[in-house]
């Protein structure tokens, strides 16, 4: 009976202590491994949704159609918009842009990839170069409320609270865990996807660029590099309606970029029913429409990996692989349901060699430009 009672007395003592401290100490946030450090700026670039001129999946001059989102002209801004993105430096000086590896060159506008396994500890110095106040909030991750990255009335005391929102010109230190519930579920893959992106404002922040893509391999499944060891290639493809609207800079955009500014202004709301707001809501994948992004390659009979997310607005997509078959949730299928800031796994093994279409089905998306390829070769030579 003592005995009993003296385990009911502990853990009453150590639950008291939870809601004392309000940080678990248990399993929940043990992290052992190694930590992960990035360096990442927001950026005020320009950004061409459609470099080549052309529509890419087509192989045609852009149509008719087509040029209500790629036409510039005395009413339109056309396919380059200034944009605030996330990219990755060598160094806390952030004088050196660390140059993005091939194999990830098709994320376009998102920012750096982010890894970790479960142990990790993941630590960011970000530097806000914008005009605008931003920073950097994760899902999925552990964070405690100086590492958030979001801005609302949540009490916390202003020192912890600096990096809810990043002053223009300033920078700030995230410390993110990566403990086991950061990482795959029983039923998951040996990997998941989670997302990090600028909660200030986060419609405007969003829209003006500032999302990233983050990967997290289960504990004893990573390559050194953080990658699933049972995986040959991976993609991370985001959905995105990018409503330029209601970016920050869209005052600037049509400074800029609209050859009779004082014709048009900012639609504030829905913007469909505007021909002009119709003509700054982006379907574009990764940053990119009507395929003018690099295209993934990967051979026959290898493991890959395909992480799909949504971005922040009314985002509905029906993304659908040609050719080739993908397992998601443990279903065999070649088209997905994506919803807004949704995050999904699909594991590909090619068998099917070809030019592919990969497009969401939702028609206005499609016929918007949400459209890329992907090339499945059986050829190594032809694969980076
Ligand atoms: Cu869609």
């Amino acid at each position: 009976m003592p005995n009993v009672l003296s385990v009911v007395a502990a853990s009453l003592v150590y639950t008291s202590l939870l809601f004392v401290t309000g940080t678990p100490r248990d399993a929940a946030t043990h992290v052992s491994g190694r930590t992960r450090s990035y360096f990442i700026a927001a950026d005020e670039v320009m950004w061409d949704y459609a470099p080549s001129g052309t529509n890419q999946i087509t192989g045609q001059p852009f149509d008719a159609i087509d040029q209500t989102w790629t036409k510039r002209g005395p009413h339109r801004i056309g396919t380059v918009y200034q944009k605030a993105l996330y990219r990755e430096y060598s160094d806390s000086t952030f004088r050196t842009l660390k140059p993005r590896p091939a194999a990830w060159a098709h994320l376009g506008s998102l920012g750096p990839l982010i890894r970790a396994e479960v142990g990790d500890t993941i630590r960011i110095v970000f530097r806000n170069n914008g005009h605008h106040p931003y920073s950097m909030h994760p899902h999925g991750v552990f964070y405690r409320k100086d590492s958030e990255g979001a801005l609302y009335s949540d009490g916390t005391p202003g020192a912890l609270a600096r990096g809810d929102a990043v002053a223009p010109g300033g920078t700030r230190t995230y410390v993110w865990l990566v403990p086991e519930r950061a990482g795959p579920g029983e039923g998951d893959a040996s990997s998941v996807l989670w997302m990090y992106h600028s909660h200030v404002n986060e419609g405007r922040d969003v829209n003006a660029g500032l999302v990233g893509p983050i990967i997290v391999t289960r504990r004893g499944m990573a390559r050194e590099d953080g990658s699933p060891s049972d995986v040959n290639r991976e993609f991370v493809v985001a959905f995105a309606e990018t409503n330029e609207n209601v970016s920050w800079y869209i005052d600037d955009n049509i400074r800029s970029f609209v050859g009779d500014p004082t014709s048009v202004r900012r639609v504030i709301g829905f913007p469909f029913l505007d021909p002009f707001g119709l003509s700054n809501v982006k379907q574009s994948m990764n940053g990119f429409i009507y395929g003018n992004g690099p295209m993934p390659t990967m051979r026959i009979g290898e493991h890959v990996r395909w992480y799909l997310m949504a971005t922040t607005n009314a985002e509905l997509h029906a993304p659908h692989w040609h050719g080739n078959v993908v397992v998601s949730q443990h279903m065999r299928t070649d088209v997905l349901t994506l919803a807004t800031m949704g995050m999904l796994v699909a594991d590909m093994v090619p068998d099917n060699p070809g030019i592919w279409l990969f497009h969401c089905h939702v028609e206005p998306h499609l016929r918007g430009g949400m459209q890329m390829r992907f090339q499945v070769t059986d050829s190594a030579a032809a694969v980076q």
